[in-house]
């Protein structure tokens, strides 16, 4: 009789640890419940409704989204009295309908900006009294519309080049640096409660990462509001040096912001392998500049899952100060570095394949995500 009592507690616990192993979160977002959000970025298709696929492994995983495009100013405010909304409102839409967590990219930035802008008819640059008005225009419009259903904003994105120098774009040949704090005010403007974020790419380069802690204490001393800086990270297979972009999260959480990976994607493409092949001479230049048409082989697989795994050893080290992790696309097809720096090639850059399954490090991730 007493065996068979141990034997029955013995099948109970054994049950009860199976069914808590079962429980265990399977989708990155459930796992990250608690540390940080889990984003992606939508294109046209996904916001459409078309990428059936996509939108599956979206509501399954992630539980915060952003526009790759639709935001921009050059396709949500293409001409001075006119706004497109409508691919902006779906995905907006889109977020609230499946309670996924919507954050605004981007409000100021040199690219994907249309001419009138910064530019008179006649080509030269606007005053600074006239770019001011147009920003504080945009600004108001586009946050006031979806104000309240957004999270927060990139207000500014890619105003510090890696030397640490200001980029000279219109905005700053028009305003100079001051064009950084305005933008950030009118934003506070049109939506109180909404975070606001600086967003850039290269953030372990060391010029960058002292000119932006430099711009977090000079926001902060003039009473304005920044709540984290975005880092993109777009990495390369055997570029950026790691410690250096840990570094550069240790800097940013020590100037008292918090820290979000805006655009998380690594190429499996060596960039040194380009260089090398065409030097050498007689190797295919084609086959140089785009090595894996027909299949990421093996190795490079490897190569490319042991460099996301120490990139998310840093990330799950500093997750306390890591609010979001947000990765540019859904799947490899989706990747803008299937166009970048070589335009038609196919890179291997995200944790989705071309036929929308899972690669081995989303269960990587999810197991390292449990673990902490
Ligand atoms: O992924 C975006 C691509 O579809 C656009 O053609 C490109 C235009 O510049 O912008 C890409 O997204 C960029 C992002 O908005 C800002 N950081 C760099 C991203 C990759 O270029």
């Amino acid at each position: 009789m007493k065996i068979s009592i141990h034997i029955i507690s013995a099948l109970i616990a054994c049950m009860t640890f199976l069914s808590g192993y079962a429980q265990s979160p399977s989708s990155l977002k459930d796992a990250a419940k608690g540390k940080f959000l889990i984003g992606t970025a939508l294109n046209h298709n996904q916001i459409l409704g078309h990428d059936t696929a996509g939108i599956k492994i979206i509501k399954e995983h992630f539980n915060a989204i952003v526009a790759e495009n639709c935001m921009k100013s050059q396709p949500i405010h293409p001409q001075r009295d006119r706004y497109s909304f409508s691919l902006a409102d779906k995905l907006v839409e889109f977020g609230e309908q499946n309670d996924i967590v919507i954050t605004g990219h981007t409000l100021i930035w040199h690219s994907q900006l249309p001419r009138w802008f910064c530019h008179n008819e006649d080509g030269s640059l606007r005053s600074a009294e006239e770019l001011k008005a147009i920003m504080k225009e945009h600004i108001s419009t586009v946050v006031g519309r979806y104000k309240g259903r957004i999270k927060g904003w990139d207000v500014v994105n890619e105003a510090i080049m890696e030397d640490g120098s200001y980029r000279k774009s219109p905005f700053y040949q028009i305003l100079g640096e001051e064009f950084i704090p305005l933008a950030f005010q009118y934003t506070h403007e049109a939506d109180p409660e909404a975070e606001l974020y600086y967003n850039d790419y290269n953030m372990w380069a060391e010029g960058k990462r002292n000119t932006v802690v430099k711009l977090i204490g000079e926001l902060r001393k003039r009473g304005l509001r920044i709540d984290a800086v975005g880092m993109q990270s777009h990495m390369g297979i055997s570029k950026p040096n790691l410690t250096e972009y840990e570094k550069s999260i240790e800097a940013f959480a020590a100037a008292g912001v918090k820290i979000m990976m805006t655009e998380f994607d690594m190429s499996a493409i060596p960039t040194e392998r380009l260089t090398a092949d065409l030097a050498e001479g007689g190797a295919d230049p084609a086959k140089a500049r785009n090595p894996y048409v027909d299949g990421l082989p093996d190795e490079a697989y490897q190569r490319w899952h042991s460099r996301m795994e120490k990139v998310w050893e840093i990330i799950m080290r500093h997750s306390d100060d890591i609010t979001r992790v947000t990765f540019w696309g859904v799947c490899d097809g989706d990747s803008w570095l299937n166009n970048f720096p070589v335009r038609g090639r196919t890179d291997y850059a995200l944790p989705f394949d071309r036929q929308h399954n899972a690669k081995p490090i989303v269960g990587r991730l999810i197991e390292m995500l449990n673990s902490k």
